[in-house]
């Protein structure tokens, strides 16, 4: 595979699906709940995952696709090509604040990471990567992470983490709060892996992410040296939901002690 000339197909493609995100903002969106209330999904989501997936397919006919959406492949097993989407992410904030989305695409082959790209449409702000050779913001390429420490750090996550609730440990992730130096919640997995690449923040926490949020931003965040897997310290999990961690590395191992005792 010729990662670089599949690096500037995928460039054009990510750019061409946010034009027609842009365009989206003339027409009336229609909006939907999917698991609950405040899962929502509009259909601009889905057109733009099906536009992905038409293309890829007539490219690549040999290589499979997993969408948030489902229009793509059911999954089971990472052998081979497939291509990570999540069309939106953030949708939330497409629907309430034509801001602080973005495309999300990573490309795998046989569960290893090749290329990353993570799409702010509205700013027209570009992060990629190709494994073993760099990641970049608008082609400008990102200096490896420099050493931190948790005081003087800025820890992006939902707030919603910090609040009682089923399956969260609170706990663990107020005492963390309370220990950095601030606390952001953009409300994209994808935007916020983009920001620990570029250290507009020095980690960002989640207790549940899916593989489609962080395929894109994994590749990129590995390049620049972060550490990033579930709480226990395992490596992301690209077939399930699960806890997620990016973090500068002289933070990360402190970051999850917060949630050892978590099952
Ligand atoms: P989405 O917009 O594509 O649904 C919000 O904090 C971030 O978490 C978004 O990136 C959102 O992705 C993601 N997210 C995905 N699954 C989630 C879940 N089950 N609960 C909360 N946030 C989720
Ligand atoms: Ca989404």
């Amino acid at each position: 595979m010729d990662w670089h000339a599949l690096d500037l197909y995928c460039k054009d493609l990510v750019k061409e699906a946010g034009q027609r995100i842009r365009n989206s903002f003339m027409t009336d969106i229609t909006v939907e709940s999917k698991a609950h209330a405040n899962d929502l999904v509009t259909n601009i989501d889905k057109e733009i995952e099906q536009f992905f997936i038409a293309r890829i397919r007539k490219d690549f006919p040999d290589h499979r696709i997993f969408g948030e959406e489902g229009f793509g492949d059911s999954i089971e097993e990472l052998s081979g090509m497939i291509w990570m989407l999540d069309p939106i992410d953030g949708t939330m904030n497409f629907i309430h604040q034509k801001r602080n989305f973005a495309i999300s695409l990573g490309v795998y082959e046989d569960g290893i990471g090749k290329l990353g790209y993570i799409y702010d449409v509205v700013h027209g702000d570009l992060y990629n990567a190709i494994d073993g050779h760099g990641a970049y913001y608008n082609d400008e390429r990102l200096q490896p992470l420099p050493p931190t420490t948790l005081d003087e750090s800025i820890i992006a996550m939902n707030a919603f983490w910090a609040t009682p609730n089923r399956r969260v440990d609170h706990e663990g992730t107020i005492a963390l709060i309370q220990r950095v130096r601030g606390v952001r919640s953009y409300g994209s997995a994808a935007l916020e892996l983009a920001y620990v690449a570029t250290r507009r923040v020095d980690a960002y926490i989640s207790m549940r992410l899916n593989p489609w949020d962080i395929a894109g931003g994994l590749v990129i965040a590995k390049e620049v040296g972060a550490i990033a897997g579930n709480f226990k310290g395992e490596p992301a999990n690209l077939l399930e939901q699960d806890t997620f961690v990016a973090a500068n590395p002289a933070i990360h191992e402190e970051i999850c002690s917060h949630y050892l005792k978590l099952k």
